[in-house]
């Protein structure tokens, strides 16, 4: 919408007054933009206008986003050494190396916000902004690489797919490459797991295992029941988010249930049930207790994740250095 798209557009036209009037006309008319080109499906871009809130629910979402993929590199990466074929080292290995991939994707959406990587790096390792709950529980064996394939980044596809129609235009698109990616990690891991679970007793039950533990930490990823959500309304009216954490979750729950039987594995939840006036499965209640308490940082495996991440930080600074210096070399030469 070419009209709006002009009011969006942020900054001072040459010449215009700075007086305090005209500046809030200015405001209301650029507010009135941004509200007509969300409600008509348009995609807000970096340099357009947006509300201080906008922008901030944005660079909250997006960093807790991007430093899950890096965090989230750790638990899978514990058994790059241990993959019981060279086949399974090399997919787990390229598996890892995406996920880092999508945390440079979503690093560079959110500079488009005006936040750089090194403040959001910084929160992340001072602990004043989050990463998802579900890297904060152990891999304890090989099973957990195909269930977290499985189960995690099937939950992650199906909270990130209505997120490639977000209405600010970089995430959006990171989230199309992304979604492309992820769908291959889910299959990898679905794979994974029936190996196991068609083969020996002892593999078919430690598939089992990893299952009954990956299950419930899955379900939490979605966030908070609907009406614990404090950002969900407002995110959805901006069509940041298009479905509520509890609808999402409801999707997953459907989706997983028969690709369970076709595994040959339960899910640990005997309230699991078809309802047919629903057009749902019901489950079970949700140990919310539980994912608060990793949020605040009491999980199996908040202080090892940190320390790793922080330590990874420290350690490659004199390849940021080299690359650095590299570049302002390269810039001068071509001056
Ligand atoms: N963990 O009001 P809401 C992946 C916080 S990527 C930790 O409902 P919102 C790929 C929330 O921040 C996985 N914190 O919040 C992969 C808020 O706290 P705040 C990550 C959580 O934002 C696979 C408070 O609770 N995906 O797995 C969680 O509207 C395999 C209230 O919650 C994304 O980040 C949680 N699970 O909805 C990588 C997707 N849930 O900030 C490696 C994008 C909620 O006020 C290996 N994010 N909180 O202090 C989203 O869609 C949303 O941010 C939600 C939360 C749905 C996660």
């Amino acid at each position: 919408m070419a009209t709006a798209a002009a009011h969006r557009t942020a900054g001072t036209e040459p010449g215009e007054a700075a007086h305090p009037a005209a500046s809030s006309a200015r405001t209301a008319e650029q507010q009135t933009a941004f509200d007509e080109a969300v409600a008509a499906d348009e995609r807000i871009e970096p340099r357009d206008w947006m509300p201080d809130a906008y922008r901030a629910t944005l660079v909250r979402q997006i960093a807790q986003h991007a430093h899950s993929e890096i965090i989230g590199m750790q638990p899978e990466a514990n058994w790059i050494t241990r993959a019981p074929s060279l086949r399974r080292k090399a997919i787990l290995m390229a598996k890892v190396q995406d996920e880092a991939g999508h945390g440079l994707y979503l690093y560079s959406a959110a500079e488009t916000l005006g936040t750089s990587r090194e403040e959001l790096l910084d929160k992340l390792h001072s602990g004043r902004q989050k990463y998802s709950s579900i890297f904060n529980y152990p891999t304890l064996t090989w099973a957990d690489v195909g269930a977290i394939g499985w189960l995690v980044d099937g939950a992650a596809i199906t909270n990130q797919v209505p997120l490639c129609r977000c209405s600010y235009g970089p995430y959006a698109r990171a989230m199309v490459r992304v979604c492309k990616e992820e769908s291959f990690h889910q299959r990898q891991g679905y794979e994974s797991l029936l190996a196991l679970s068609r083969g020996t007793e002892a593999q078919h039950e430690m598939a089992q295992d990893a299952v009954d533990r990956w299950w419930w930490p899955s379900l939490m990823m979605f966030g908070p029941p609907d009406d614990e959500s404090s950002h969900s309304e407002q995110s959805m009216t901006w069509k940041i988010k298009r479905h509520s954490n509890d609808e999402l979750r409801q999707r997953f729950v459907d989706i997983c249930v028969p690709q369970a039987e076709s595994l040959g594995l339960t899910l640990p939840d005997p309230d699991l049930a078809w309802n047919e006036a629903r057009g749902h499965y019901d489950f079970g209640p949700i140990d919310w207790t539980e994912f608060w308490d990793v949020l605040k940082g009491n999980g199996p495996c908040n202080d090892q994740r940190i320390t790793q991440r922080r330590r990874a930080h420290e350690e490659g600074a004199w390849v940021r250095e080299a690359a650095a210096a590299h570049a302002a070399k390269h810039g001068k030469a071509t001056a």
